[in-house]
C-alpha cells in the first residue's frame, strides 16, 4: 500500500511539473525561431566506460556546469543500468524514481533561449573563470584551470561511483580482495588496448597504496585508476616500470635503441609534435631525432633506458589532465580570440557563445562534436 500511493505521489508531482513547463513555455514559441535556427545544442547521451588509460580518446570536458551536471546524470543512469539491474530484482527498478529528464527532453532544455540563455550563462560564468587575476580577460591559464576544475570534479565523481561499486563491506577503503577488474578488461582479448596485462595487477595495487596500509582509500583508489594524475611517487614509477615491460621484447629490464625506437618514440613524438605532420617523414629521417632524444633520457650513458631514465617523458606517454585541459583552452582561443590578442574578452566571448559550447554543439552542416582538437 505505501509503495502504490508514493508512486502515485511521484507521478502526479511529475506530471503537474510537466504541465507547469508547457504552459511556461508556450508564449515563447515564436520569438525562439529566429535565434540561431540553424544551431542546435546537442548533449552527450552515450558513455562508454573505457580504460583510463586508452589516453588516444579524451571526452571533451564540458565548459558550463550545468551542462556537466545533466551529462553526469545521463551517464550515471548508463552505467547504473549496465551495472547494478542485470542483478537487481525488477522490482528494485521500477521503484526507481522518475526523474524530469524522463519527461522533459534535456536537449530541448538547453536549446529553449528563454530558460537557457547563452549569453546570460556567458556573462555568470566570466567572473568565475577571470580570477587570476581579475582583470576583465580569461587567458589561457584561467580557462585551463577553470577546464581542469571541471575534469577533476568528474574523474572523481566517476571514481567515487566506481569505488562504491568494489567496497563490499562500505567501510571506505578498497582491498585487493575486494577489487575486481573492470568488466571491459575481461571482455577484452588479451593486450587489445596496447598493454600488456600489468594493469589492475596486485603490483599496480601496491603501488597505489600510498601508505602501505593494505588497502585504498578514495585517494588512492583514484590514483589507481588515473596514475597520470597522481603525485603517489611509488605510482609514477610503477607507470614507467609498466611502459618498460611492454616494450621490452628481449626481456632484459631496459629499452635498448630498437625497442624505445619502435615502441615508445612514436608516441613521445605525437604528441610534440604540433601539426601533425611529421606522419610524412619517412623512418629513417625520424632515427636521428630518436637517437638524440634517446641519448638524453640515457643518463647514466650504459645504451639502455631504465624506468627511472623514462620519467621525464612518462607525462607524454600518459597525458594528465591538465593537458588536455589546457588543449581546450587553446582550441577555444583560437577560435573566439577575434582580435588576436591570445586571451578573451567578455564580448568575444559573447559574440562566440558556440565555441564554449562547441563539445555539444551541432548543425546541420558541420558535425562538430569529437573534434579532432580535443583528442
Ligand atoms: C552507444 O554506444 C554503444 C557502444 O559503445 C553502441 O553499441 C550503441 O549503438 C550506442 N548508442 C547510440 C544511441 O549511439
Ligand atoms: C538572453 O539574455 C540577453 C542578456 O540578458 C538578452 O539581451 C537576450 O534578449 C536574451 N535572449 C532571449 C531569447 O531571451
Ligand atoms: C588472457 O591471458 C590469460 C593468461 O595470461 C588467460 O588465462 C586468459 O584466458 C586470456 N584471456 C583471453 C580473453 O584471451
Ligand atoms: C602487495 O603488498 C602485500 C602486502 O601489503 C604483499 O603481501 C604482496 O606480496 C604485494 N604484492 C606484490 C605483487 O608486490
Ligand atoms: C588517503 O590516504 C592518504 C595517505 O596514503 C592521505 O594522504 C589522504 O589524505 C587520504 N585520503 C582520504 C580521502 O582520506
Ligand atoms: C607538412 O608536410 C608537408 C610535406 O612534407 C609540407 O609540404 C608542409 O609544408 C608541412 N606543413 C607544415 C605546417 O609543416
Ligand atoms: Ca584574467
Ligand atoms: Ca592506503
Amino acid at each position: 500500500m505505501v509503495k502504490v500511493s508514493s508512486v502515485a505521489i511521484i507521478y502526479t508531482a511529475v506530471a503537474l511539473l510537466l504541465l507547469f513547463l508547457i504552459s511556461q513555455n508556450r508564449p515563447t514559441n515564436n520569438s525562439q525561431n529566429h535565434h540561431h535556427h540553424h544551431r542546435r545544442l546537442k548533449l552527450r547521451s552515450n558513455f562508454t566506460f573505457k580504460a583510463p588509460q586508452d589516453h588516444l580518446r579524451h571526452d571533451p570536458i564540458p565548459f558550463d556546469p550545468i551542462i556537466a551536471s545533466i551529462e553526469r546524470r545521463r551517464e550515471d543512469k548508463q552505467w547504473e543500468k549496465q551495472h547494478y539491474f542485470k542483478e537487481e530484482s525488477e522490482a528494485a527498478a521500477a521503484q526507481q524514481q522518475p526523474e524530469w529528464e524522463d519527461f522533459i527532453d534535456a536537449e530541448d532544455y538547453v536549446n529553449d533561449e528563454d530558460r537557457f540563455n547563452v549569453t546570460e550563462r556567458l556573462l555568470l560564468l566570466f567572473p568565475k573563470i577571470d580570477v587570476d587575476p581579475v582583470d576583465g580577460y580569461v587567458t589561457e591559464s584561467e580557462l585551463t584551470d577553470w577546464n581542469l576544475r571541471t575534469a577533476e570534479r568528474e574523474v572523481m565523481h566517476r571514481t567515487e561511483r566506481d569505488m562504491d561499486s568494489h567496497d563490499k563491506n562500505r567501510d571506505g577503503l578498497v582491498s585487493f580482495k575486494e577489487y575486481e577488474p573492470p568488466s571491459w578488461l575481461l571482455n577484452s582479448d588479451n593486450g587489445s588496448f596496447g598493454y600488456d596485462m600489468g594493469w589492475w595487477k596486485e603490483e599496480h595495487f601496491n603501488a597505489s597504496d600510498a601508505d602501505g596500509d593494505g588497502y585504498l582509500n578514495k585517494t588512492e583508489f583514484n590514483d589507481f585508476l588515473h596514475p597520470a594524475d597522481s603525485s603517489n611517487p611509488k605510482l609514477i614509477k610503477w607507470l614507467c616500470r609498466e611502459e618498460v615491460r611492454e616494450r621490452d621484447t628481449d626481456k632484459d629490464g631496459k629499452l635498448n635503441f630498437k625497442e624505445f625506437f619502435h615502441g615508445l618514440f612514436d608516441l613521445v613524438r605525437t604528441y610534440d609534435d604540433e601539426d601533425h605532420n611529421s606522419s610524412h617523414h619517412s623512418n629513417a629521417a625520424m632515427e636521428r631525432p630518436a637517437q638524440t632524444m634517446f641519448s638524453q633520457l640515457d643518463k647514466d650513458g650504459d645504451g639502455l633506458l631504465s624506468d627511472v631514465e623514462l620519467l621525464p617523458i612518462i607525462g607524454k606517454l600518459h597525458p594528465s589532465e591538465r593537458y588536455y585541459a589546457k588543449q581546450q583552452a587553446d582550441y577555444i582561443i583560437s577560435q573566439a580570440d577575434t582580435n588576436k590578442d591570445g586571451r578573451l574578452s567578455l564580448a568575444e566571448m559573447i559574440e562566440n557563445p558556440y565555441v564554449f559550447y562547441s563539445a555539444i554543439f551541432t548543425d546541420e552542416d558541420e558535425y562538430e562534436y569529437g573534434h579532432d582538437e580535443f583528442r
